[in-house]
């Protein structure tokens, strides 16, 4: 069973980590380097020990795959997790005139009446993206986020490269290629003025032997509670898409982690996932209509027999 990969990085990561101070003054326990493999065709890696929200997972990837970095895709289908990040530029920005939201990610954790504060401000921020056309498109966009850097990465030179469709076509046209990569990480563009967050997946490779395709990730962090298990589902979701559209099967996702880090507000959740026992993995369904990678709507993508245990809840580290 795949998830014992996911469950052992857990144990490993607690009993072998180190403490280390981050970013978001947290706290975490972290180790560096380290490797799972699924194999796509034992199930679909999405998690049994607690339910992973498919859905949200399906529309950041067709979000991604759509070349959009505006959040404004993401509400529309409910979707909240890059919210905090378009919500700091605006808070941040000249134009915002309510109150302060400095450090609001630690502070609406450790304080109620600011949490009350954050939670009205974000609500008027994502009406306003919904509502408002020009400040959607002045605070709505992230920037050098994925979507820019996988369909539109932007030289030097000012041309325009799509590293995802250039990616599809050689795995169609040269599957041996020891090439066959994608990049979200660019030292141009990782300065806090360009892009709300330094992407975490920073590269990815696909391989093609016996007629399936592997894919490999390569993330730089990764919140082992909170992040990974969407990432897994994720990058494993992009594989089968590829491969359909390749007329290919599937092979393996592997996923390669450098700071894999269990924050120290998510210990009691984590004591609470191991005591659970694993289930057998669902089967993904794509609607088999959908003639290309790029006329994905979120509907096409579901999963079958899927019958996690109940959701933990834990705070997100901003
Ligand atoms: N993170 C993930 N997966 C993601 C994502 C973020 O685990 O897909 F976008 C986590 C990793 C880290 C934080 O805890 O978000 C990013 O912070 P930093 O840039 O300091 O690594």
């Amino acid at each position: 069973h795949s998830e014992h990969s996911y469950l052992n990085l857990l144990k490993d990561v607690l009993n072998n980590g180190v403490k280390k101070e981050d970013r978001t003054g947290t706290g975490t326990i972290s180790v560096f380097g380290y490797q799972m493999r699924f194999n796509l065709n034992e199930g679909f890696p999405l998690l049994t020990t607690k339910r992973v929200p498919l859905k949200l997972i399906t529309s950041e990837l067709i979000w991604f795959i759509n070349g959009d970095t505006n959040i404004r895709y993401l509400l529309q289908h409910n979707n909240n997790i890059w919210n905090e990040w378009a919500f700091k530029k605006w808070v941040e920005s000249p134009d915002y005139a309510g109150p302060d939201m400095t450090n609001f990610g630690l502070r609406s954790q450790q304080d109620e009446a600011f949490n009350l504060l954050y939670l009205e401000q974000e609500a008027i921020f994502k009406k306003r993206i919904l509502e408002d056309d020009d400040f959607a498109k002045e605070f709505g966009d992230l920037g050098n986020v994925y979507g820019k850097q996988w369909r539109r990465w932007q030289t030097s030179q000012g041309e325009i490269i799509d590293q995802l469709k250039n990616v599809i076509e050689q795995i169609k046209t040269n599957p041996d290629s020891r090439r066959l990569l994608v990049t979200a990480w660019s030292p141009e563009d990782v300065t806090p003025q360009r892009s709300a967050l330094p992407p975490c997946h920073t590269l990815f490779q696909f391989y093609v032997a016996d007629n399936k395709l592997s894919c490999q990730l390569y993330q730089r962090s990764g919140d082992i509670f909170l992040g990974i298990p969407f990432n897994i589902a994720s990058y494993s979701l992009l594989t089968h898409m590829i491969a359909k559209e390749c007329g290919l099967g599937v092979g393996d996702f592997v996923h390669t982690i450098g700071d894999a880090h269990i924050y120290l507000n998510h210990l009691e959740q984590i004591e609470m996932q191991l005591s659970r026992e694993v289930r057998p993995l669902p089967r993904l369904k794509i609607n088999p209509d959908v003639q290309s990678i790029f006329d994905y709507k979120v509907e096409d993508i579901g999963v079958e027999d899927y019958a996690p245990q109940p959701a933990i809840k834990a705070p997100v580290a901003v």
